[in-house]
């Protein structure tokens, strides 16, 4: 009985080995239509056999700073609790007609007190109702391994096991569906596997800020 106890706890400890054990590593670049580099284009990558790594959801932020939503794009895991402070002296009143999540925080300065759970994979955008510019998007997946491109379209997702994965993009203006970037990759042990997308974009929709800085009106 105790060796089979003893089995048992050896068996839960390589399951439950922390993901730094793991060596290999996709490198990405993501340009657009005409070449150039593409920033907050977000990258997720599912294991091919479709197991999903248990990765416990934790809480961050979503800031409001200077009347835009920072960052513009935020991919985080479902499960998420996500808060909403508002750096601003004046007040927003956030809010999401999206379907994987719709909330309103209405009219606030601060953090408000309680988080908002994001429980559904989707793309939530998200908007302010006084400050018509004012668009984030949180990105919640239910993918293991995600991150989003950095200023020169590149982005590294380190710590994956072996294997072949189902690897594919989102952006807040791709001219396509998600699942038509799916590329399977390969990723090995200690040597960097890479991928490359590039994405026909829409033409950016974003209303203007208010023309008059300190323009009452807008505030
Ligand atoms: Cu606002």
């Amino acid at each position: 009985m105790a060796t089979r106890l003893v089995h048992l706890i050896a068996v839960l400890a390589c399951l439950g080995l922390p993901p730094s054990a793991w060596a290999g590593e996709l490198r990405a670049l993501v340009v657009d239509g005409g070449g150039e580099p593409l920033s907050d284009a977000v990258v997720v990558a599912y294991p091919a056999n479709g197991r999903l790594e248990a990765a416990k959801p934790g809480t961050t932020v979503e800031d409001q700073i200077d009347k835009e939503f920072v960052p513009y794009v935020q991919a985080i895991r479902v499960g998420t609790y996500v808060r909403f402070p508002n750096k601003d002296n004046i007040r927003h009143h956030v809010y999401s007609f999206s379907p994987a999540k719709k909330f309103e925080l209405p009219l606030y300065s601060g953090t408000p007190a309680i988080p908002v759970l994001f429980d559904k994979a989707g793309v939530v955008k998200l908007g302010c109702n006084i400050h018509d510019w004012m668009i984030g998007y949180l990105y919640v997946t239910d993918a293991p391994f995600f991150g989003k491109t950095a200023a020169q379209g590149r982005i590294g997702l380190k710590d994956l096991p072996a294997g072949t994965y189902r690897i594919r993009v989102w952006h807040p203006r791709l001219d396509a569906t998600e699942e038509s970037t799916t590329q399977q990759i390969e990723v090995k042990d200690n040597a960097p596997a890479s991928a490359q997308w590039m994405l026909k974009l829409k033409r950016e929709f974003r209303p203007r800020r208010a023309p008059l800085p300190g323009d009452p009106g807008y505030r």
